[in-house]
């Protein structure tokens, strides 16, 4: 094959590029169409979910790091010392170094991400910034649990895993993703878990539908990557952002609404649609304390502690193994 690079960093690109195409024909052939979140973080949908999270609107952010800022010293406690930090999804590394600079001797931080190019710049940061501690980054998809590896030293081991990332998650999917992290952990090993909690749902739908439409921009931007990526001819402006809570499933849905009949080409593949019909594009499944706790227990964890903000919005929750 006269195409075929020797470089391997490009062949995995073609990779990355065939899977991405396979994942977007199999979903918006399905009778339901959807596509996998995970695809709305390339480099612009990264940006702009980076926007999201200044949104007044979107509470999430600010309120975990209110939670973390007002409750560090006792999360610190609760973690333990001599532990070793384990990451998935960890990105550039920003929350968890205000922790590890108030923990009683850390003893090694293992952020692992997909993104080696941000995660090789926040380990030279957080080793300039906390000296003595062990950072040993993982390039990888978290959601194979292979990539968090084994345990090789027998000290406490504590997975980090905030930002409510787990909302994204099927109840199922999040019930093995937290499996998986046990497939490393031994008994009195420990999780730090954020997670959005069930609330007034005009809050909810207000965070995923923002008046700014920086929300519609991140959904859409999939589209767009389409085309870019995959050849496709979408018209933006035949596609609605559609954001609502399911009280029954207890998750906010996000769809792309199609604004009229339409066929759309995807690498020489046709995909009609229906005025109506949707493109069901991500969940983010809130919890509530009693939801988590089953979830937890379903996955081998017990709750020790809670730490939340006043309007009960957002929590933290740490859990032994
Ligand atoms: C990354 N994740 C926790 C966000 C959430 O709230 O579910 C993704 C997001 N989607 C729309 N706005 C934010």
């Amino acid at each position: 094959n006269a195409s075929l690079s020797t470089d391997p960093e490009e062949n995995g690109h073609s990779e990355a590029v065939s899977e991405f195409s396979r994942d977007v024909i199999r979903g918006l052939t399905s009778p339901r169409k959807t596509l996998p979140c995970k695809y709305l973080y390339d480099e612009a949908g990264s940006l702009i979910f980076e926007q999201i999270c200044e949104l007044d609107d979107y509470y999430l952010t600010r309120t975990e790091s209110e939670i973390f800022s007002k409750n560090l010293p006792a999360i610190a406690e609760a973690l333990g010392r001599d532990v070793t930090m384990i990451e998935p999804g960890a990105g550039n590394c920003e929350k968890a170094q205000p922790l590890l600079a108030i923990m009683d001797t850390p003893r090694c931080y293992i952020p692992i991400d997909i993104s080696p190019e941000i995660l090789l710049a926040a380990e030279s940061r957080i080793e300039t910034a906390l000296p003595g501690l062990q950072v040993q980054p993982v390039i990888g998809d978290f959601t194979m649990p292979e990539s968090l590896g084994e345990k090789t030293a027998e000290n406490k081991e504590v997975i980090f895993f905030p930002g409510s990332t787990i909302g994204n998650f099927t109840w199922e999917q999040a019930r093995t993703l937290l499996q998986g992290f046990g497939s490393r952990l031994s008994a009195g090993d420990g999780l730090l878990l954020g997670v959005d909690l069930v609330k007034d749902s005009v809050i909810l739908e207000r965070a995923y539908h923002d008046d700014q439409h920086v929300t519609e921009a991140f959904n859409k931007n999939l589209l767009q990557r389409i085309n870019r990526e995959l050849n496709g001819d979408f018209d933006l402006d035949a596609f609605a952002h559609k954001a609502f809570y399911h009280p029954l499933r207890q998750r906010v849905e996000m769809h792309l609404v199609s604004l009229k009949s339409q066929r759309v080409n995807i690498d020489g593949v046709q995909i009609d649609f229906e005025e109506g019909e949707t493109i069901h594009t991500e969940n983010s499944h809130k919890y509530t304390l009693e939801t988590l706790e089953t979830l937890l227990a379903d996955a081998g964890f017990h709750p020790q502690q809670y730490w939340t903000d006043k309007n009960k919005h957002y929590a933290l929750c740490y859990a032994d193994f």
